[in-house]
């Protein structure tokens, strides 16, 4: 029979007796074997309790998800102003190339359009009936055009640096613009548009084309090589009168509107911003860099660590990119254990088409893709909040006499203003929420604009004390 050391402070330590038979010893190792596997559990159960306890609480999740050009990065980028303000300056030097590149590629959209008037009063035919007319283009008009040639250069330079400073994870992808329904399509060619791979942080992708070596600060403009032959700012600077003059000519802003350009398309944040942007030491501000374009391909998942009552917990937000070719499908990975997903629908583009099928509306895209995620069952259990998003375009839209009812016909005769288009999207998609909801859900609904700080950190600031209060209830912390 076994016996218990009375010595050993182990309990589960068994002694072997001095003379045992067979039967005795085999029942012996069993046991010790038994009591190895307990003890072994229990070790393996501390240890896995200390790592948890070091790694913290499981993170808070959060998806942002709507179709390309909705506002996701922009969002995103408000959570690292609030909560990683530190990286989110660290890429200033940065975001300065793909600014320059969102104002030279506005130039093009101008030039070609003006290209477009141009071959049409070449190639219209005059009779009796039709008279020639007078050019809409003034010979001031055509020689600012001229002069902005070298515009042409820059654009094709810059694509050529990113592209190759990315080594790979940047890439020039086709843009076909948004066009207007019914309407004449700006043809713009060849127009690139740069995208970046979100599997890896994007600032590391353009870190080779500053001078992050001799960077010592990160909240200045450290990182800009302000001797660079390469850097454009000399030739912006140079077009810059001729630039400034043509995006405020009456005659430019009529032939815009004809060919149905909208501000969405020209960058007209930086249109209105040239004297600072094209300056000789222009670092981009916050705000410019909320305004910057950059399209997203793939996943990217974000880390912050935000302090809320003492404590500091892991949040994770991935954002995605919404181009068709990129989703939809690779989104579903990503829906399960999701604390929140963040939808943005752009509400001002109802007089718009996708960039990838001319034939399809955008805000009926947004519908459908707001319908595929609130009735999936992967996520009933996901709270689903969303922003009806760029208010503030929608608001100028409006206000130019762009009508909803054109574009929505069961919009009828109600007033075309703000509050009361805003007022019956929410509506729409409310209820389609309750309609084709895979769970009973509170309708989280907010109208925002995202390129506005101030009233975005408002909106996600509530958003985290919701998703941090009902986390607590999850884990039984608080009742
Ligand atoms: N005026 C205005 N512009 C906005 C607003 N939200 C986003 N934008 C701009 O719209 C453009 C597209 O925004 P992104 O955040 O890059 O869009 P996205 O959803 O990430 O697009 P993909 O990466 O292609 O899926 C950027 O130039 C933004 O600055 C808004 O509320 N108002
Ligand atoms: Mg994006």
């Amino acid at each position: 029979m076994a016996r218990l050391s009375p010595d050993d402070s182990d309990p589960l330590s068994i002694q072997p007796p001095i003379f045992e038979t067979f039967d005795e010893r085999n029942a012996r190792l069993a046991l010790e074997r038994v009591a190895k596997e307990i003890s072994d559990g229990i070790d393996e159960e501390i240890e896995k309790a200390r790592v948890n306890e070091r790694k913290g609480p499981k993170p808070i999740k959060i998806l942002l998800l709507g179709q390309s050009e909705s506002g996701k990065s922009t969002t995103l980028k408000n959570f690292q102003l609030m909560y990683d303000s530190k990286s989110f300056r660290a890429e200033r030097a940065s975001w300065r190339a793909v600014i320059q590149l969102n104002v030279v590629q506005s130039f093009r959209s101008i030039l070609d359009a003006m290209t477009r008037v141009e071959n049409q009063e070449n190639h219209s035919p005059i009779s009796p009936q039709n008279p020639k007319k007078a050019p809409l283009l003034t010979p001031e008009l055509l020689s600012i055009k001229a002069r902005l040639q070298p515009l042409t250069q820059v654009e094709k330079n810059l694509i050529r640096r990113m592209t190759t400073a990315g080594g790979g994870e940047v890439e020039a992808t086709p843009r076909n613009g948004h066009g207007v329904i019914s309407d004449l399509l700006p043809s713009k060619g060849a127009l690139k548009e740069i995208a970046i791979n979100s599997t890896i942080p994007w600032k590391h992708a353009f870190n080779r084309i500053i001078k992050s070596e001799t960077r010592t600060s990160f909240d200045s403009a450290d990182g800009i090589d302000w001797d660079d032959p390469e850097d454009p700012w000399a030739t912006l600077n140079a077009c810059s009168q001729d630039m400034i003059k043509l995006w405020n000519d009456t005659v430019i802003r009529q032939l815009l509107a004809k060919q149905s350009m909208r501000s969405e398309d020209l960058s007209e944040y930086f249109l209105d911003s040239l004297e600072r942007l094209t300056a000789p030491r222009y670092i981009p501000t916050d705000d410019d860099i909320l305004h910057a374009r950059l399209k997203t391909l793939g996943v990217s998942e974000h880390l912050f660590k935000i302090a809320t009552s003492g404590s500091v917990r892991d949040w994770k937000v991935y954002d995605v990119g919404g181009h068709r070719s990129q989703v939809r499908a690779a989104w579903a990975p990503y829906f399960d254990d999701m604390d929140a997903i963040i939808f943005l629908a752009p509400i001002s583009c109802f007089d718009q088409v996708l960039e990838e099928d001319h034939k399809v509306n955008r805000l009926e895209d947004s519908f459908k893709l707001w319908t595929m995620i609130v009735s999936n069952p992967l996520l009933k259990n996901t709270n689903i909040i969303l922003f009806l998003n760029k208010i503030d375009i929608l608001r100028t839209k409006l206000a130019s006499g762009i009508k909803l009812k054109d574009y929505v016909i069961s919009y009828g005769d109600r007033p075309n203003d703000v509050d009361n288009t805003t007022a019956y999207l929410k509506r729409k998609f409310g209820g389609i929420l309750q309609e084709k909801s895979s769970s009973p859900r509170v309708y989280y609904c907010h109208f925002t604009t995202v390129t506005d700080t101030k009233s975005t950190k408002y909106i996600l600031s509530n958003l985290k004390d919701m998703l941090m209060r009902q986390n607590l209830i999850k884990t039984n912390l608080i009742s």
